[in-house]
């Protein structure tokens, strides 16, 4: 029997994708049926140049998906994800105020320490139990106290449910994406009434009366303006974990509780799943998160600078002349891979990395300054990368082992970092643990199986979502042994600054 076809909207940092999804026979068959690119926008603001996001190209990338989806099949529900923290705000007449700002943007410079001297960092994580980034939503908040669209707001929707409330009308916050914007308490899943008061007292920011009502994932929030869907009737809009990473998560086809993830894209989330928070103040200096996921479950993760490194060095070596064929992709790994291993090693996690710009430039005065060999050719910049980032991984992974006493036997890396064969390899290498990569588009596998459950079509909890995600994607997986004689990742950690 045919149950129709469900919609997923995922937007990442680099690309948006529309994906439609339909169950046959305990599998999700997937097929991309629009895909466009998403990136920053500089836009003057007064005497400085504000980063945003074109969100109305979003919009209109959604609106000629669901466009495709429709044309031949009949679609029975949509669901939005994006990446996190970032939000819109909207006037008392509905009107959206100014563009979605981007948050790599450094308004947010120097705002945490700010915010820290009238509410400590320590009462923060025990409340909200996030990591401290200067783009969490609440430090994006206190930057722009005083402003007048500030002044003006009615509303303040996350990005995914800013989208969803242009197809619906509706005004929600998705608690998976609610959780990383540090006015969520993670332990209750409501606001933090004590953090917005905070806010309020100390900031002037009256943040409360914006916040919508939280929706939990798997909830019916609306129904999709006939207009976007011209033929079909009535197609609910669910929420599914509108935050990217928490259906990217769901959609690990881990068959083992004991598993890692890395949500490998523009950045590498890298965690466990765990039953409660941990927040510790070892957890809290580690600077690890927790974030919601499905099912109460929540996601003890690390921020690791990730491909971001990569794609903003291809940009730069783009924009400064030469589309020439070492500028291919593939063909930038293999010449990666022909390096010798470890040669230079830089922390990723330095901030000098997070805003957009001339990456190379920035690699070169990172291993300079710390005394490594300098890469010279790009093949060179691109090892150091990805010799770099499996540190990050390594670090990460066993670190939230330690704070979380849970134990690691498998490492799943997840997303479009997946397909780089060389990372995974030696991610491999540098944890000791086998590699399962893939799917590419875990994220969008995890948004449709969130609406299939919600419609009535799937029962059950995580596990058996898994097990449909592992019949679905088994050709696509790859893996990766930990090589019996390994490279020396001690040594090459210990060349890092201790964190
Ligand atoms: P996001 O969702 O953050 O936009 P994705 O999950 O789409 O990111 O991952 C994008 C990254 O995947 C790119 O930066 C690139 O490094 C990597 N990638 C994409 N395609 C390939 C490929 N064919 N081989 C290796 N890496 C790839
Ligand atoms: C990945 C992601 C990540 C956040 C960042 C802002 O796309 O959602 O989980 O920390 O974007």
């Amino acid at each position: 029997t045919d149950r129709g076809t469900y919609v997923a909207v995922d937007l990442g940092a680099s690309s948006g994708r529309v994906v439609a999804g339909r169950l046959e026979g305990g599998r999700m068959v997937t097929e991309e049926v629009h895909r466009f690119p998403n990136g920053p926008v500089a836009l003057r603001e007064g005497d400085r140049t504000v980063l945003h996001w074109d969100v109305l190209a979003l919009f209109n990338g959604i609106v000629t998906g669901l466009r495709h989806a429709a044309r031949d099949r009949r679609v029975v529900s949509v669901g939005i994800d994006s990446w996190a923290v970032d939000y819109g705000l909207l006037d008392a007449d509905g009107a959206l105020l100014g563009n979605t700002v981007n948050y790599r943007d450094w308004r947010t410079d120097g705002v945490p320490d700010r915010v820290f001297a009238h509410l400590p960092a320590e009462s923060l994580y025990a409340r909200t139990g996030l990591q401290v980034q200067p783009f969490n939503t609440i430090f994006q908040l206190v930057s722009a106290a005083g402003s007048v669209q500030l002044g003006a707001a009615r509303r303040l929707l996350l990005v995914p449910d800013l989208l969803g409330h242009w197809l619906t009308g509706a005004e929600v916050a998705e608690v998976t994406n609610a959780s990383t914007t540090g006015l969520l308490d993670v332990a209750a899943r409501t606001w933090a009434t004590d953090v917005t008061d905070g806010l309020r007292e100390s900031f002037g920011v009256d943040a409360g009366p914006l916040l919508p009502p939280l929706v939990e994932p798997g909830t019916v929030v609306g129904t999709i303006d006939k207009e976007h869907l011209p033929g079909s009737s009535d197609v609910p809009l669910v929420a599914v974990g509108s935050h990217d990473t928490a259906s990217a998560v769901a959609a690990v086809p881990a068959e083992s509780t004991d598993f890692a993830y890395i949500s490998c894209g523009t950045w590498s989330l890298v965690g466990l799943e765990l039953d409660e928070p941990v927040l510790t103040e070892a957890s809290r200096t580690a600077n690890f998160t927790n974030e919601l996921g499905l099912d109460g479950t929540v996601r003890y993760l690390r921020n690791v600078m990730g491909l971001w490194l990569l794609q903003e060095s291809m940009r730069t070596w783009e924009d400064s002349g030469g589309a020439d064929e070492d500028l291919d992709l593939s063909a930038l790994l293999a010449a990666a891979a022909d390096v010798p291993a470890l040669r230079c090693v830089i922390d990723v996690d330095d901030p000098v990395f997070l805003p957009p710009g001339d990456m190379p430039e920035r690699i070169v005065a990172a291993a300079r300054a710390a005394g490594e060999p300098v890469p010279q050719s790009k093949a060179e910049i691109v090892r150091c990368i990805l010799d770099s980032l499996a540190l990050g991984h390594r670090r990460s992974i066993r670190t939230a082992a330690e704070l979380s006493g849970h134990d690691v036997s498998v490492v799943h890396v997840v997303g479009g970092g997946s397909q780089n064969e060389l990372l995974c390899r030696l991610t491999a290498d540098a944890t000791g643990l086998p590699v399962v990569a893939g799917p590419t588009e875990g994220t969008a596998l995890g948004n449709l199986l969130v609406q299939a459950r919600a419609l009535g079509d799937l029962d059950g909890g995580l596990p058996e979502l898994r097990g449909v995600v592992v019949a679905s994607v088994a050709d696509e997986l790859r893996r990766y042994e930990p090589p019996s004689s390994r490279l020396d990742w001690d040594a090459a950690e210990a060349r890092l600054p201790t964190p």
